[in-house]
């Protein structure tokens, strides 16, 4: 039986996670509607990325027997000054995630709940891989420069990071 501070702290988390969803919803359509493709794609697939991260929550609590709460969604932030500055607002946004599993765990070793502890080691892994990946495009737009004529081969950074991504978990 999963302990009520931790069952309140997951659904926390569950929060974080669904609003992560739409935060990068958002980035997609602002990326999309300026044709920026490769940064779409890769902002849709992290949006369902992130509603899976939501999803695995949910499931975890139901078969702790814990209580699942939906949470409502504050409105994401849907305009950005450039495709740094929307890079640049997802590296805090995991950064800020990534606290949040580290203090979630911190929490399960105070309860001594080993279950909750095994299950969000995975979301460890995931977020270092998240961060890295979002660094990586980081350094490609410094090196690139955004002048007008950047933002066409950046996209096409962004794209083959994305395609990438979507190889190595169709292969996992
Ligand atoms: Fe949920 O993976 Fe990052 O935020």
């Amino acid at each position: 039986m999963l302990d009520k501070k931790m069952e309140l702290a997951l659904n926390n988390q569950l929060e974080k996670e669904a609003f992560s969803s739409y935060s990068y919803l958002a980035m997609a359509v602002w990326c999309d509607q300026k044709s920026m493709e490769g940064c779409s794609q890769f902002f849709y697939r992290q949006a369902e990325e992130e509603h899976m991260h939501m999803m695995k929550i949910l499931a975890y609590l139901i078969e702790r027997n814990g209580q699942p709460i939906i949470p409502s969604i504050k409105k994401p932030k849907s305009d950005y000054k450039s495709i740094y500055d929307i890079f640049n607002q997802t590296f805090a946004q995991e950064k800020e995630v990534t606290q949040s599993i580290h203090d979630l765990i911190n929490e399960t070793q105070k309860l001594n709940d080993h279950s909750t502890q095994n299950f969000l080691q995975w979301y460890v892994s995931e977020q270092r891989e998240e961060e890295a990946v979002v660094m990586k495009i980081l350094d490609k737009i410094q090196l690139i420069g955004e002048g007008p004529m950047c933002l066409y081969y950046i996209d096409k950074e962004v794209e083959a990071i994305n395609k990438q991504i979507v190889s190595t978990e169709a292969k996992a």
